[in-house]
This record gives structure tokens, sequence and C-alpha cells, in this order.
């Protein structure tokens, strides 16, 4: 079986560090991988750009500096001789919001979508403020009186209050409604293998949580979405440091550049945890349908 796998989240959930640290590894091949580059289309200097900006420690360049580009890379499984194409559309960062606020989306994204592609999801473990109760948000709003104190004119609460616009969503609620749509018409209803990828692990692995706990404590309601839709999801959760480490925490990044470019990288699931990136390409791969 031949299989596509098609990329989505949210703007800054990592997809693109994902990619330069997979072609590292793909085009490098310091450490074993259960999956090897057979081919690959698209702009070969753009993504020699980011992995080389990945490997030195740079942020992989914002996509609306350079816009990302359309790339297709083509990997064997080394072992079945399975093949498979991780296609990385060209996206404007904020595809994906715009599909949540706007409800419109990108007619080549729908097109994308052949029969029986895979789903990379990615989601970014540092979200902020993303879980706030009613109550919680509630009790940070500074009173009519705080405000009239700091600025005398200001004692109508219709005057600060920030209008709420599908924008402010949490992040959460933006992923359950791209799942949501891609279940519904004019997309073709059936059932799909999807990774989530919950992306920057590093910062929260020293919790000591599994990506599946970290989703249903942080995300509650994507992983009940996935619960209960399955029917239409068969899902597995990875946690994935693509970058190694927080780019600003200088002595982390000291102590990480000592290692082989590639062992920078750490995934965690159900396989247990390594360095390579292909494993739930793999997952994808293999999964039943
Ligand atoms: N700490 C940490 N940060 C990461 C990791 N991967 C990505 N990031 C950060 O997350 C942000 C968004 O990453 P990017 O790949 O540009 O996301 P994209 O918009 O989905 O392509 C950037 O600031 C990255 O430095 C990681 O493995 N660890
Ligand atoms: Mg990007």
């Amino acid at each position: 079986m031949n299989s596509n796998f098609i990329i989505m989240g949210l703007p800054a959930s990592g997809k693109t560090t994902f990619l330069a640290a997979l072609w590292h590894l793909v085009a490098a091949d310091e450490t074993s991988c259960r999956l090897v580059l057979e081919d690959f289309k698209g702009d070969c200097s753009y993504l020699n750009r980011i992995a080389e900006a990945w490997r030195n420690f740079q942020p992989v360049p914002r996509t609306s500096q350079i816009g990302d580009m359309n790339v297709a890379i083509h990997l064997r499984n080394r072992e079945t001789d399975e093949k498979g194409i991780a296609f990385f559309p060209d996206l404007a960062g904020e595809t994906f919001d715009r599909q949540v606020e706007d409800r419109l989306f990108r007619r080549d994204f729908l097109e994308g979508f052949a029969e029986d592609d895979g789903i990379l999801f990615f989601i970014s473990s540092d979200i902020k403020e993303d879980t706030l109760s009613i109550t919680e948000f509630n009790s940070r709003l500074p009173s009519n009186s705080e405000l009239a104190d700091t600025n005398p004119n200001v004692g109508n609460s219709d005057t600060v209050a920030q209008e709420w616009e599908p924008k402010l969503l949490p992040a959460q609620v933006k992923v359950v409604q791209l799942l949501s749509d891609i279940i519904r018409p004019p997309f073709e209803s059936r059932f799909r293998r999807i990774v989530i990828l919950i992306s920057a692990w590093d910062l929260v692995r020293n919790s000591g949580i599994t990506p599946c706990d970290w989703l249903a404590i942080n995300m509650p309601l994507v992983e009940q979405f996935l619960k209960t839709n399955g029917d239409f999801f068969n899902h597995q959760i990875y946690g994935v440091s693509a970058q190694g480490v927080r780019l600003d925490d200088d002595s982390a990044v000291d102590e990480v550049a000592t290692l082989v470019a590639s062992r920078r990288i750490q995934i965690v699931g159900p396989e247990g945890e390594g360095n390579d990136l292909t494993e739930p390409l793999v997952w994808l791969m293999s999964a039943d349908e």
C-alpha cells in the first residue's frame, strides 16, 4: 500500500520545525530511521535552508518572510518496502486559523484530501491561558473600581471589555473545529488514521506525564472528541521535540549542541522513546483503516 500524509495544525504548532528536523534526519542518515529517503519533490533549497537554521539553533524562517514551499518527501520503509509521501503544503501561517475564523477553506486543501490519506495534526504544548475556567478567567479581570482607580476616565465596563471575536477562541476549540470540518461535507466522510503530535515536548517532559495524559489534561475537548468519534478517526498520540530545546535557553542549547544533530530530536509514543521522527508515519502506514 502506498500512503500519503497530510499536515495540519494551527499557526506556530511546530509544523515547519518538524519538517526541518525530518529533512535533516532522512538526508543526513546519522541515526537509523524506520523510513528512508527515496525522493523528494519541491524546492530543495527551501528544505536545506530550514534544516540549516534548525541545525544552527536559529528559528526556522517564518512563513510570512519566505513563504512555505510545496514539498513532498517520498519515504520507504526499510523493512517492508512500503512507500509513503509526506506532503507539506505551501501554507500561509494563518491558513488554518482563517478556516476556523472565517469558515472558509482553501480549495486546494479540500482537493488535497485523497481517499485514504493519513493526517499528521500538530498541537503545541506551549499553550498559555488556554484552559482557564470562567471563574478563573473572571477573577483575573480587574473590577470596575480598580479600573477607575488607575484611570479616572474609565468607570464603565462597556468601554474596557474587549469585544469577543472568533480569533479569541481557545486553541482546543479551534482544533476540534478543524477536525469536525473534515468529517462533514464537502469533505468525504470516511474512516481516517490520524496522529496527534504534541510539539515542543521538551517543555513538558519533566512533568513525567504521557502525551495521552497531556492531551486529556490540557485539551480535554480534543481528547473527548477523538474518543467519541472513533467511527471517523483511528488516532495515536505522540509527544515530539523536533527542536530539542527552547532556542532562548542558552545553557540548554549549549548542552545539546554537543550531540550529533539527529540526537537532539525526541519523540515519545506507543513504541517508547527515541529520535526517529518517522515512527508516527510508520504508524499511519500500518494502522488499520
Ligand atoms: N521548545 C521547543 N520549541 C519548539 C519546538 N518546535 C517548535 N518550537 C517553537 O514553536 C514555534 C513555532 O514553530 P514553527 O515550526 O514555526 O510552527 P508552524 O507555524 O506550525 O510551522 C517556534 O517559536 C519554534 O521555535 C520544540 O521542539 N521545542
Ligand atoms: Mg510554518
